[in-house]
């Protein structure tokens, strides 16, 4: 039942960006095709939605730590946090239709899932926290996935040892319901430690899958011509697995 629901919760949301967008003629027909490919795409994925345990609020890390990138601390990240954040902006770009540049505030306007999980890191240590965003198989609806999308790229704010921060998953962990981008963390606005002001949850992979200080979000056909080839920062330089499934 709470499957159906999500994707019933999907469909649903899919359709209302569908009729904001499609005012136009020809933005209608190309819309209608790539409706199309979605109801596709919903239902080849829908029998991977596996749920990560979640907890409850009695289980929740009193502090959730930090690691990697603890402040992208580059002059623009700091008055953005001076400014609290208000002029961020989530891109969505890449192999879409319908590219789309969003504020905190059209991310908080979005249907929220909350959910309570456990992140573990590669380094050795757990922790469990209570994440609130609207998920990713939301914002891509509204984009429009071309045909040719395999790939979601997560663009970061930090660099690490100097060079971006990034990540990606395939499409059936982008249209998992657990796959979020959060804003709120035990719910509050992110501490910059954590990710201020967006970060990825992508609850059946390891920690380093989960892209902090998120700005871009962008559909590729293949993950070859990105940065180091391999799909994130860590499977570029440590030979992190790219499939980081818990
Ligand atoms: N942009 C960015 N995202 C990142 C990292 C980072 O250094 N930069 N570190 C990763 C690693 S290894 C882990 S374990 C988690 C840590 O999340 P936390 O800081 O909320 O504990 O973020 C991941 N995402
Ligand atoms: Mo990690």
């Amino acid at each position: 039942m709470k499957r159906r629901n999500l994707l019933a919760g999907l469909a649903g949301a899919m359709v209302a960006g569908c009729s904001k967008v499609a005012e136009t003629e020809p933005m209608a027909s190309l819309l209608h095709r790539a409706e199309d490919w979605h109801r596709k795409a919903h239902r080849a994925l829908a029998s991977n939605t596996a749920l990560a345990p979640e907890f409850s609020p009695q289980d929740i890390s009193p502090y959730f730590r930090g690691n990697g990138t603890l402040n992208p601390a580059t002059p623009a990240y700091e008055a953005a946090a001076a400014n609290n954040f208000a002029d961020w902006r989530l891109e969505v770009r890449g192999l879409v239709n319908n590219p789309l540049s969003l504020s905190l505030d059209d991310i908080r306007a979005l249907p929220q899932r909350t959910q309570i999980t456990r992140h573990d890191c590669v380094e050795g240590w757990s922790a469990i926290g209570k994440w609130t965003g609207p998920q990713l198989g939301i914002l891509l609806d509204q984009a429009y996935l071309s045909d040719e999308a395999r790939y979601i790229i997560f663009r970061c704010a930090d660099k690490l040892g100097g060079s971006d921060y990034y990540e990606s998953v395939d499409l059936v962990d982008a249209y998992h319901p657990q796959t979020i981008i959060a804003h709120m963390l035990n719910d509050a606005p992110l501490p910059i430690a954590n990710g201020a002001p967006l970060r990825m949850r992508i609850e059946r992979q390891l920690g380093y899958k989960h892209a902090k200080y998120l700005t871009a979000i962008e559909a590729v056909a293949e993950l070859g011509a990105v940065e180091g080839g391999k799909g994130g920062y860590w499977e570029d330089r440590a030979n992190y697995a790219w499939y980081a499934g818990i």
